[in-house]
């Protein structure tokens, strides 16, 4: 495939191609493993996606950072705890199948088709697509189409880690009212009053389908998350003793970063979408910046 000027490919190790994109409107860069952005920063602002320096460029490791891919299933797998977290979408190659750019935006589109090695985990056929518009605004959106004879169960999220210049400063907006199931300690339904705000880890699965204002004084800037066709918005911050478990993550990192995930993983269990044989589905997510 002939990439525009504004893109090459590039080897985070051997194997492991990472399309860099330094467009006049933003530089991004994308694994295709997992299909994964790495980073995106509308010219003239500092990177908007939070990727730790110690991710672990490796087949069937997911990237800490970025937006990973969660899909086909949301946390653990509903019947098999031995079936990895957050699905396999994230942990395998996708390809590129088509890459543009004009002077407003770069486009990017991948895909990953069910194979004897997916069904071997998850017994459905799938054409899944990643559409990309890079520009002074990100867009994200995952197809699934359900290419097998039965309706196809589905739990999914594009879990965006977002950087933060001091998490104890960030207010959320936009989630007032919102029931949510509060996943840290005993999982426990509770109700949203007023701005969401961060002195403790923070993992909890909104029933939301609005956008999510995330204000950031520490930058001056304040960060939105559109998003269409996603009933649940993941929040997530794992706080201090989390992030000093996580060996790909550095401990002080949870100070610097927030996830707000479009996803599709209602509360109290991950009540699955059924796509009906032939039909497709779009999960997407938007980010916009504001100044202040
Ligand atoms: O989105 C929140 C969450 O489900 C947390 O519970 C935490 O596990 C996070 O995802 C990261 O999961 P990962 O498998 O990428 O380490």
């Amino acid at each position: 495939m002939t990439l525009p000027p504004c893109m090459y490919l590039e080897e985070a190790a051997p194997g492991y191609p990472i399309l860099v994109i330094q467009h006049p409107t933003a530089t991004a860069r994308v694994a295709l493993h997992g299909a994964h952005v790495m980073h995106w920063a509308p010219t003239g602002h500092a990177p908007v996606l939070y990727m730790s320096p110690q991710s672990i460029y490796a087949e069937g490791k997911a990237l800490r950072g970025g937006i990973p891919i969660c899909w086909p299933w949301f946390s653990a797998h509903p019947t098999d705890a031995a079936l990895p977290m957050h699905g396999l979408a994230r942990l395998r190659f996708w390809q590129l199948d088509a890459a543009q750019a004009d002077d407003h935006r770069a486009t990017l589109q991948l895909s990953l088709r069910s194979s004897a090695a997916t069904r071997a985990h998850w017994p459905h056929d799938f054409h899944c697509q990643l559409h990309l518009s890079i520009g002074t605004e990100l867009e994200v959106a995952l197809t699934t189409e359900n290419t097998g004879p039965a309706p196809l169960p589905l739990t999914e999220a594009l879990h965006t880690y977002l950087t933060v210049g001091d998490i104890s400063r960030v207010r959320l907006t936009g989630l007032h009212g919102s029931p949510y199931l509060d996943t840290v300690g005993t999982p426990a339904q509770r109700l949203q009053e007023g701005d969401v705000t961060f002195d403790r880890e923070v993992d909890r699965r909104y029933q939301s389908t609005s956008a999510i204002h995330l204000h950031d004084p520490a930058q001056h800037r304040t960060l939105t998350v559109h998003k269409d066709a996603s009933a649940t918005t993941v929040v997530w911050n794992p706080w201090i003793e989390k992030s000093a478990r996580l060996p790909d993550l550095p401990d002080d990192a949870w100070q610097h970063f927030l996830c707000i995930e479009a996803a599709n993983a209602s509360p109290p269990e991950p009540q699955p979408l059924q796509i009906a044989p032939g039909a497709r589905h779009t999960l997407r997510t938007r980010l916009t910046l504001s100044p202040g």
